[in-house]
């Protein structure tokens, strides 16, 4: 997930199905360009539970864990994922979508603005450095991922 700390770093965000349903897209897409990070990733599918077991590996045993792979990947709505790039990235993108309880989650962000179900909190957002790399490559591949020249960047980093 590129060198932490610099401007490199990559983080893995996604839009839940629920998410996409109430047509949050946008608001993600626009809240992550606006604070200056770079979109390098942009994919819309109907993951397989396969992928969503992985991806949620951490979880597995606990008792919400078969309805939230199936919600993830019953296809009623897609999934949109994404990767950012920039600067603390992945800490600023878990900060943009605020805690994973939405009724915990500050005003402002994401998830606050938008949901009050930790099991319908529309977005996800790598947790560490680790994560990120593991999901990026899971989700997207390396080849799938475009770095490009962003013209703003001397007057953001
Ligand atoms: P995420 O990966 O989706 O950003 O969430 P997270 O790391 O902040 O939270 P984690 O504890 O890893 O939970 C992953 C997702 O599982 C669902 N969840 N449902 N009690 C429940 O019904 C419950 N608890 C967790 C949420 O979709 C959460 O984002």
């Amino acid at each position: 997930a590129g060198v932490k700390g610099t401007t490199t770093e990559r983080t893995f965000i996604a839009v839940k199905p629920d998410g996409v349903q109430r047509g949050l897209v946008g608001e993600v897409i626009s809240r992550f360009e606006r604070r200056g990070y770079k979109l390098v990733g942009l994919k819309l599918l109907v993951p397989s539970k396969a992928l969503v077991e992985q991806h949620y590996g951490d979880l597995k045993g606990r008792p919400f864990f078969n309805g939230l792979v199936d919600y993830m990947s019953n296809g009623k709505a897609p999934v949109v994922g994404m990767v950012w790039q920039g600067k603390d990235v992945i800490r600023q993108g878990r900060k943009l979508l605020g805690a994973t309880n939405p009724l915990d989650s500050e005003p402002g962000t994401l998830r606050a603005d938008f949901c009050t179900a930790v099991g319908r909190n529309c977005f996800h957002g790598s947790d560490s450095h680790e994560a990120a790399t593991s999901e990026i490559s899971l989700w997207f591949g390396e080849k799938a991922v475009f770095d490009w020249k962003q013209a703003l960047e001397p007057w953001i980093a």
